[in-house]
């Protein structure tokens, strides 16, 4: 069975020249060609040398091999972090099933109340602090440590040093990188000492938790797929699954994913994981959405979950004519004035991963597009992209 046959049913045919809402295998046909730059700007080791010598072309089959973990890792965005490279990481595994409740500070001694570094509770608040989302990690941690790093978000030893900021993580965790439970483990951490320093680390749940999640719950069970029978199993590992990241997966994990939601509001900012209008299906707010989500998660079978996760793996619905239709549909139902999502990678976007010159994705940011009521987020560092952090609004 190809990948193509598990994720049937394009239901936009005006996103794109070829509606595909499959997972792994994107079309080779490219939709928009921008002037590719030779190298990266913002890669201090790539600067002086050109292109990484085991670099090579992108599309179909050989996308899916560029999703496993390669032999080059860690990748210059990770080694520019090298203070924690070199640190010894111990995870933290808490024995109680749920996710971290608010670390306190030293205790606030009478003599000096502003001893701590943490605002006291019930003082004033202050103005919150700007605005950040973080597009797929997908289990490169180094290299999501090294680009919090370089927004000042995070210390040299991982922890928040970003004070009253707000982060959103766009979802998609785990698969395809080398640490998916690692990266998991740290949004819990940076949650806490975020909560702790006034500001928030938040998440939104991406098809690849659904994904991971119906691997751990549903394992091999057959469910029904208008293409035939698939099992989440099957599906997760076709689609870069570790056998590591489910052994080490526990309750405390679980409870925390399943929790998340799967639409955000910010500042005017719709937060969505995928580029998809399937969101609409769920409901016609962001509570109804998420509480449909989770109702779903705590209830409902394995049809079921695989159903949503069929339609949150949909992509593309901003692209092309209709696109800005599409994007507007999900503003005028959710509020907001402009989408921010991940999922799609950029350079599949704007059509550079088509190319076939061998080079590496060019992706100097976040992409806007869709008359500017999209912002896309996931930079493709599957894909040796890179892995993007950036502050809203974006230009
Ligand atoms: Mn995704």
């Amino acid at each position: 069975m190809t990948p193509e046959d598990r994720f049937p049913g394009p239901e936009l045919p005006q996103s794109g020249p070829r509606p595909q809402q499959d997972l792994d295998v994107l079309p080779y046909g490219s939709y928009f060609e921008p002037n590719p730059p030779t190298e990266y700007q913002d890669s201090p080791g790539e600067q002086a040398g050109g292109q990484e010598p085991t670099f090579s072309a992108y599309g179909g089959a050989r996308y899916l091999e560029q999703h496993w973990p390669v032999a080059g890792h860690p990748t210059p965005q990770a080694a520019a972090y090298p203070t924690f490279l070199a640190t010894e990481r111990t995870p933290q595994a808490p024995a109680q099933d749920d996710p971290p409740t608010i670390e306190l500070g030293p205790p606030i001694t009478e003599d000096n109340p502003y001893a701590t570094p943490y605002p006291q509770p019930g003082g004033d608040p202050g103005p919150v602090g700007p605005l950040y989302v973080v597009g797929d990690v997908h289990g490169y941690l180094d290299e999501l440590l090294a680009a919090l790093h370089e927004q000042g978000l995070v210390d040299g030893e991982g922890h928040w040093s970003a004070g009253r900021s707000r982060i959103w993580f766009l979802g998609d965790f785990t698969d395809r990188g080398p640490d998916g439970i690692g990266v998991i483990d740290l949004v819990m951490q940076l949650a806490a000492e975020a909560a702790a320093a006034g500001g928030y680390c938040r998440a939104l749940m991406g098809n690849h938790e659904l994904l991971f999640l119906g691997a751990h719950r549903y394992g091999d069970e057959p469910v029904q797929s208008t293409a035939g029978t698939a099992s989440f199993r099957a599906a997760w590992l076709l689609n870069g699954g570790q056998q590591h990241d489910l052994e080490r997966l526990q309750g405390h994990h679980i409870s925390w994913l399943k929790r998340l939601p799967a639409i955000a509001l910010e500042d005017g900012h719709l937060l969505l994981h995928s580029d998809t209008t399937a969101y609409l299906e769920f409901g016609d707010s962001i509570d109804e959405v998420n509480d449909a989500v989770h109702n779903l998660l705590a209830d409902e079978g394995a049809d079921d979950w695989w159903d949503a996760f069929r339609r949150f793996t949909k992509r593309f619905a901003f692209r092309g004519e209709g696109g800005p239709m599409a994007a507007g549909e999900l503003l005028a139902t959710y509020g907001g004035h402009r989408v921010v999502h991940g999922h799609s990678p950029i350079p599949y976007l704007t059509g550079e991963a088509n190319n076939e010159s061998g080079e590496r994705p060019y992706v100097p940011g976040p992409y806007i597009y869709a008359d500017e009521l999209a912002v896309a987020m996931d930079g493709g560092v599957t894909m040796e992209g890179r892995l993007l952090v950036a502050r809203l609004p974006v230009d």
